[in-house]
């Protein structure tokens, strides 16, 4: 678990790598390195000015370079530098299990069929940073409800792919894969949960989880599961990456984000903004209040 800023972790692991006498030299070529190639433009995306946060917008540097995804290594550089591991073509997306209308759609025909709108949310990990991303997506509710879901969808859940070729599903990552991850219905449904293609108006880079990734910005950052080729609507709640790791102390099917509700080893009551360096207060909900309804009845200090 990494909590100290990007430029911090580049320099203390290029000391660690090189000894003192070449940190300076190190450090530069790491700033050098901190650079993402851009991919192609989004064609149509227009900012919906309803979901968007008056807060600055996280360069695409930094977005695209401190990143968690555990299947293309497990610190925050990782991703980045193995990004070619990850084949985004050809790529299928299965929905299955509950629902009238089941569909292998190809990833070209979701992109057709379901126009992308700028929308800029706060994503907060659960290790204590956030970040201020302005996703192109449309909302998992039009996607799902395409499918028909049956009465007995109670649940949705998703999984990210596994490709041999992707240096972290070989195990030594300590969590199981295929990642997996799961929201029940109507928090699926609600407007602010969205499938994301893109960001900065660019098809989404594939250390944010290309060519699809699930955006849930009122909940810690390792709900939104990246690369996804399986949605599966089901009675029962699914079984997650992350709950299976420790049986949900630390890292639980509910994880909304909360202030008030410690994580096992450290406080969740502030944040470092990649790019600050001060604190800020983390805020309920990640800020998203509207999603209270959802949870009333619920004492949400039980359920992290
Ligand atoms: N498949 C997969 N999805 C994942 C993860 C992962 O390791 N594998 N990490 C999660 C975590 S912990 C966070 S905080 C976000 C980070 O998204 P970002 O790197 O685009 O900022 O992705 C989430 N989705
Ligand atoms: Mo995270």
């Amino acid at each position: 678990m990494e909590i100290t800023p990007k430029s911090l972790y580049l320099r203390r692991r290029d000391f660690l790598k090189l000894g003192a006498g070449a940190t300076l030299l190190a450090s530069t070529a790491a700033l050098a390195r901190a650079k993402t190639e851009h991919g192609s433009k989004l064609a149509g995306v227009k900012p919906n000015p309803k979901y968007t946060v008056d807060e600055k917008q996280t360069p695409f540097d930094d977005i695209t370079t401190y990143n968690n995804f555990y299947e293309l290594g497990t610190d925050k550089g990782d991703p980045s530098e193995n990004a070619a591991a990850l084949k985004t073509r050809p790529w299928t997306v299965e929905v299955a299990g509950e629902v009238g209308k089941p569909k292998k759609w190809d990833i070209d025909e979701i992109l057709k069929t379901f126009p992308a709108e700028e929308r800029v949310y706060r994503l907060r990990c659960v290790e204590a940073w956030s970040m201020v991303v302005p996703w192109d997506g449309f909302p998992l509710a039009d996607f799902l409800k395409r499918h028909e879901p049956t009465s007995r969808a109670k649940y949705v859940a998703f999984e990210s792919v596994v490709q041999p070729s992707m240096p972290g599903v070989k195990g030594y990552a300590g969590i199981p894969f295929p990642y997996l991850e799961g929201l029940r219905i109507d928090e699926a449904m609600h407007p602010l949960a969205i499938l994301a293609v893109g960001l900065y108006g660019e098809q989404l880079p594939n250390q944010d989880g290309a060519p699809i990734r699930l955006v849930v910005p009122w909940k810690y950052g390792f709900k939104s599961a990246k690369s996804i080729v399986r949605i599966k609507l089901q009675e029962r709640q699914p079984t997650t990456t992350w709950s299976q790791y420790d049986g949900g102390a630390e890292y639980g099917f509910y994880a909304n984000v909360n202030p008030d509700v410690d994580h096992p080893r450290w406080s969740q009551a502030k944040e470092r903004r990649i790019g600050d360096i001060l604190r800020r207060k983390t805020l309920m909900f990640n800020g998203y209040g509207e999603v209270a309804p959802l949870y009333a009845g619920m004492d949400l200090r039980k359920f992290y």
